[in-house]
């Protein structure tokens, strides 16, 4: 849910990473916020448990622009992805304006991106949060690696609501902008029209 600071005149706007357990959300975010400038970041915070770490930050977008005099601020989170933060994960999951979904390509790893991506269903149909149209993107990661699955076959076995999809290597940063910024323009424009 968006939600308005009138004191600082801005929207703030939240999306969620989502996604099986070491397939790249911390990556994402790490590189993102390396790569804004300090004035236009807060301060990323990390919630460390034993084996994962919960991040998030929030950032103004340059080249967003104003919505009717307010400056738009994402605020990005990630979810511990093990099996056993199902909790974490739920809770994180609430009031989510956008999701990425991190899938990892490593054919070994199929099964998990599908079980992860039916519990985010699942946790959203619990938030009363309609997929359909709620603004997502599918990121294809590790495609750097040599044993993936070919996108075509991503594509169908994953991205059955067919949602923008584009292809990453985290680690180098390729295709984490292309993912976030669709997002963002997915959700400035849900915002627009509501
Ligand atoms: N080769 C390769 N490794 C990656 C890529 N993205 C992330 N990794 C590595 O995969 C591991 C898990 O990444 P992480 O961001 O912690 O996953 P998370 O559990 O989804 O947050 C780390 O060792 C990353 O360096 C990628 O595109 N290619
Ligand atoms: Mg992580």
């Amino acid at each position: 849910m968006a939600s308005f600071n009138y004191a600082l005149r801005e929207i703030n706007f939240k999306i969620v990473y989502y996604g099986p357990g070491f397939g790249g959300k911390t990556t994402n975010l790490e590189y993102i916020y390396q790569s804004i400038a300090p004035s236009y970041k807060g301060k990323m915070v990390s919630l460390k448990t034993d084996q994962e770490r919960t991040l998030f930050f929030d950032f103004l977008p340059l080249d967003l622009g104003k919505i009717k005099g307010f400056t738009t601020r994402f605020h990005l989170y990630t979810v511990p992805g093990q099996e056993y933060y199902e909790a974490s994960r739920k809770i994180i999951l609430k009031g989510a304006d956008g999701v990425a979904f991190i899938v990892d390509s490593q054919k070994q790893r199929l099964k998990e991106n599908i079980n992860s991506y039916k519990e985010l269903l699942d946790r959203l149909k619990e938030y009363k949060l309609d997929f359909d149209t709620l603004p997502c993107a599918i990121q294809y990661n590790k495609r750097d690696l040599p044993d993936i699955n070919t996108l075509n076959h991503l594509e169908e076995v994953i991205n059955i609501h067919k949602k923008p999809s584009f292809e990453s290597i985290a680690t180098t940063g390729k295709g984490v902008f292309a993912t976030i910024k669709a997002i963002c323009k997915l959700v400035i424009e849900k915002f627009e029209i509501e």
